[in-house]
């Protein structure tokens, strides 16, 4: 009875996480698809809590209590530093089911050794190896995202390192291979804590030679290694809702790697084992040379009032400066000049997917003037002003036509085909890919200096002001 009535609650969880899936496909909906999958994890927890075979209860609210005491502060870190969060959560479910792997074969052994059939070792020891390889890759990517001291930010590679890491991945495999099919001789409850030493440290070294920007890439991976070890642990203990939610999991994850990858012209391959970001900082040619034009806001006020088509381009700066609901004003006084106002989104604008899209709504811009890249381009030519609201390497032509530039080949926002370009950020400093942009030195382009907040609260003024 209780068998059925958990099943049923596996069945309805597992409906709820590809509702929650769907519904995250527009913002519209998005809202729903986070409390759907609430509710799903809230109701598979509650009906494998409710299995008479499960008695230790006061464990169970002693976990449920940690988790809370990491999750709640875990939810309020600011927007800019949900990529590394997102990081601690898999490194978090890494752990869960490396643990969860290697009770389970430890209680087997001791319990019911016959158990440990060849299908449940092969699953135990997949479920364990990603499980702790994600465990330590994903605290590294996380650690370089937050700019934790000890962790090298930059790519650290060494001669002979793919090889060495395929030969360290060889041998881990080897081990496992024996351990599946041997998981009762006296040597193997020896050689287990080998294999997770082993992929405790492949989880490190994956990372390390990997640099900052191709991070969230990498932390999508990470999320579908996850996936696939919750998988794992699903075959090894035999739970249903484990295989289901864990490939949603593996297959958004990897579906979402290749997303970005495509965004910034990337191969896979190529994040994994290209160590980006190694590329020394190089300034465009005689950058030193070259002058920047700025202008005043007041200047800026009254070309854009001028002005029939504004394409606004957002980028990490307007996370940073929190500008979202000033640019909200600003669209409003221009929309009501009947100026067009569109926004380009890039995909890999600001440091997640959906980061524009997710500032933008909360300042309730409607999201049907919101374009996407490959939508806005070909009216570029036709615009008056592109505002460029600290963004940076998104608008960089150098990807279109400098080929020794670490961007090369990332599609861009092409502000520079504007008829002429604002671009608001603080200082001559670069963007995340550490290089110069030709866009700031172009002939169309006059800069805004300033934190994009206040710029833009100043020009909202004077279009106010100038409105009667
Ligand atoms: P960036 O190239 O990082 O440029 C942001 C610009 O904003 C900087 O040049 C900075 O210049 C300016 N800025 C910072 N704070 C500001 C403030 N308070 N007010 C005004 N301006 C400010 O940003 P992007 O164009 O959005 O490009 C994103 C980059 O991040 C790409 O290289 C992308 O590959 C990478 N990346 C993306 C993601 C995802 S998934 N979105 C994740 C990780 C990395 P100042 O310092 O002079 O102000």
């Amino acid at each position: 009875m209780m068998y059925g009535i958990s099943q049923f609650g596996y069945l309805v969880a597992s409906a709820l996480f590809i509702f929650a899936l769907h519904w995250m496909n527009t913002p519209a909906t998005a809202r729903k698809g986070v409390y759907a999958g609430v509710a799903a994890t809230a109701i598979a927890i509650g009906v494998t809590w409710a299995e008479p075979s499960v008695v230790h209860h006061v464990w169970i609210v002693l976990a449920i209590a940690a988790g809370f005491a990491v999750g709640v502060p875990l939810s309020r870190v600011p927007l800019t530093a949900v990529p590394q969060r997102t990081a601690l959560s898999h490194a978090f479910g890494g752990a869960a089911a490396g643990l969860v792997g290697t009770a389970e074969y430890y209680l087997q052994l001791s319990e019911a050794p016959a158990h440990l059939t060849a299908f449940r070792m092969v699953a135990l020891i997949a479920e364990i190896i990603l499980g702790y390889l994600t465990l330590t890759g994903s605290l590294m990517a996380a650690g370089k995202l937050q700019e934790v001291k000890w962790v090298p930010q930059r790519p650290v590679t060494y001669p002979m390192q793919n090889v060495i890491n395929l030969l360290l991945f060889g041998v881990t495999l080897a081990l496992a291979t024996a351990v599946t099919m041997h998981p009762t001789a006296a040597w193997a409850p020896l050689t287990f804590p080998i294999i997770i030493a082993m992929a405790l440290l492949f989880g490190v070294l994956l990372i390390i030679p990997i640099g900052g920007a191709d991070m969230p890439t990498v932390i999508a991976i990470l999320n579908s290694y996850a996936g696939l070890s919750a998988v794992a642990m699903g075959f090894a203990i035999d739970n249903k809702l484990l295989i289901t939610a864990g490939a949603l999991d593996g297959s958004s994850g990897l579906i979402l790697a290749i997303i970005m990858c495509k965004a910034m012209n990337r191969s896979f391959t190529n994040v994994l084992f290209g160590a980006f970001g190694q590329v020394k900082p190089v300034k465009a040619d005689g950058a030193e040379a070259k002058i920047y034009k700025s202008e005043t806001v007041e200047g800026a006020a009254q070309v854009l009032e001028q002005a029939s088509f504004v394409v606004i381009i957002p980028g990490y700066g307007m996370a940073v400066a929190q500008a979202q609901h000033k640019v909200r004003e600003l669209y409003d006084q221009l929309k009501k000049r009947g100026i067009t106002v569109k926004f380009a989104i890039h995909p890999v604008a600001g440091r997640m997917p959906g980061h524009m899209n997710v500032l933008l709504a909360e300042a309730d811009i409607p999201y049907t003037d919101l374009v996407e890249m490959d939508e806005i381009n070909p009216d570029m030519p036709q615009v008056d002003v592109a505002l460029v609201v600290g963004a940076n390497d998104v608008v960089n032509p150098a990807a279109r036509t400098d080929k020794s530039s670490p961007i090369y080949g990332m599609p861009i926002i092409e502000a520079d085909k504007a008829r002429s370009v604002f671009a608001i950020k603080r200082s001559k400093n670069p963007g995340f890919a550490g290089i110069d942009n030709e866009l700031y030195f172009s002939d169309r382009t006059w800069m805004l200096f300033g934190d994009a907040k206040n710029v833009i609260g100043e020009l909202v003024k004077q279009l106010a002001g100038g409105m009667h």
